[in-house]
């Protein structure tokens, strides 16, 4: 990862992970008004670089996400940590509020992700769930974490307002509420699930 200045100069670059593999294609990055960033990935290493972790240790499977905040000036870890199960974990994209609490999106296919005050606690089937996580400013709690709508399902709906709320209602719900489009048709992105359109980031 590298930051450049104004001008095109890099100010930092480095490499980040661990013996295996590390992807971050699908995967997010975002910055906060302090200049930390935040990025979201996965991995297949069993020794990546944590710091402050949640998940400590490799979950198992043929992926893991990560979760990882870099202080400002790129020197140092705030946090980073696996995020993952049994099964495959990748991690999608990641959006971060004036808070600096991160909102991450990932894709698993097992029932054993952590979930924390969910809005569907259990696999929905299909060969994907997505899934939504939000962690705290200094990555160590876990505010809330849920499975979403099986990917194939999600992906059949992106055209009809009336299949998106047939599959994901409760959510639908929830979230126009908070972005207030409360009787709008909704836009694709938004069918496509990405928070860090709801939240005015690139995509919106
Ligand atoms: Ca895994």
């Amino acid at each position: 990862m590298t930051k450049f200045n104004p001008e095109g100069t890099p100010v930092y670059s480095t490499y980040f992970g661990g013996s295996g593999i590390e992807s971050t294609d699908g995967g997010g990055i975002a910055v906060d008004v302090a200049g930390s960033v935040y990025l979201v990935g996965h991995t297949s290493s069993t020794d990546f670089p944590t710091h402050n972790p949640l998940q400590p240790a490799y979950g198992g499977g043929q992926w893991d996400a990560f979760i990882t905040k870099l202080a400002p000036d790129g020197r140092a870890l705030i946090y980073s940590t696996y995020f993952g199960s049994s099964g495959t974990d990748r991690g999608n994209r990641i959006a971060v509020d004036s808070l600096g609490n991160a909102y991450v999106t990932l894709n698993v296919d097992s029932n054993d992700v952590p979930t924390v005050s969910p809005v569907q606690p259990a696999y929905g089937g299909g060969t994907e769930d997505s899934f939504l996580a939000k962690l705290s400013p200094d990555g160590r709690t876990l505010i809330y974490s849920t499975f979403h709508l099986p990917w194939r399902q999600r992906a059949r709906s992106d055209s009809r307002r009336r299949g998106y709320r047939r599959l994901g209602q409760r959510l639908h719900r929830r979230f126009y509420r908070f972005n207030r489009f409360p009787n709008r048709k909704p836009p694709a992105a938004h069918f496509r699930w990405r928070p860090e359109g709801w939240l005015g980031g690139e995509n919106f």
